[in-house]
């Protein structure tokens, strides 16, 4: 992978996000690869903390079947979250602001004593302090919500936005419990935990280890994204969304 302009492909990615204007992929056109995609994630989030964002977080990507079907990528991936994209439950979005907003049910895990890096995790409630229901806005800047696998990378695993509902104690068993997404109070996707990698804990040492890899550690403090359990559905303008995780409650958020 000679020659790629890392900073001019985040500086394409930014401005789409920015001005919420679709670009083509550019993968495949340029030869960028997974690692080359990481890096331009990496030049595209520091564009956000150059201008004063900080980073919160990490969100895994793709880690349920019903999610890598819906956009034809099968391997997992991972992206940043910042303060900015942040919205409190309850709170409302402007859809106008994204491209082709798409929203899906989480859950998040508030970040603990996290092992040295290269060390596996090894009691889960040691590394995560708390859980809640998330909802993920997701926002690829790439046309028609298409994209291959090092697009999907380098434009930080379409994140945009993220509602965390209220944290709780971590339960016994996290890998069985229901999961709904509601559109103006109708079920639009019905899922389940065992979804998200068969246990969405497992996510937690898939992050460690592909952060990992370039060279990002896990802090404490640190909201973790695990994943959707279902598909995503389009938001649309006046759109009240609500998720549930069972044992864990409700978290919502309303497009103007
Ligand atoms: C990529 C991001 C996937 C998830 O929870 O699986 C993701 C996309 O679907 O655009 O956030
Ligand atoms: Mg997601």
């Amino acid at each position: 992978m000679i020659g790629v302009d890392t900073a001019g492909v985040a500086g394409r990615l930014g401005a789409a996000a920015d001005t919420a204007t679709a670009i083509p992929q550019l993968a495949a056109e340029i030869g960028l690869d997974a690692d080359g995609a990481y890096a331009v994630q990496t030049a595209l989030v520091q564009r956000r903390l150059d201008r004063g964002e900080r980073l919160v977080g990490l969100k895994m990507g793709l880690t349920s079947r019903a999610k890598m079907a819906q956009v034809g990528v099968d391997e997992v991936i991972w992206g940043r979250l910042t303060d900015v994209m942040r919205v409190p439950d309850g709170g409302t979005v402007d859809p106008a602001t994204f491209i082709h907003p798409r929203v899906e049910p989480e859950v998040a895990f508030l970040l603990d004593r996290l092992p040295e890096p290269g060390e596996p995790v090894g009691a889960f409630a040691d590394a995560v302090r708390a859980v809640a229901p998330a909802i993920e806005l997701i926002d690829s800047r790439y046309a028609n919500f298409t994209f291959s696998l090092p697009d999907v990378i380098a434009d930080n695993a379409s994140a945009a936005a993220f509602t965390i509902g209220a944290w709780s104690p971590v339960p016994d068993g996290l890998e069985n419990l229901g999961v709904l997404l509601e559109i103006d109070g109708r079920v639009v996707q019905v899922g389940s935990t065992a979804a998200i990698l068969g246990d969405p804990r497992r996510t937690l040492d898939e992050g460690l280890c592909l952060a990992g890899r370039h060279g990002v550690r896990l802090r404490s403090g640190w909201v973790f994204l695990a994943g959707a359990a279902t598909a995503a559905v389009p938001l649309r303008p006046g759109a009240h969304v609500r998720a549930v995780v069972e044992k864990l409650g409700a978290v919502s958020l309303r497009a103007s």
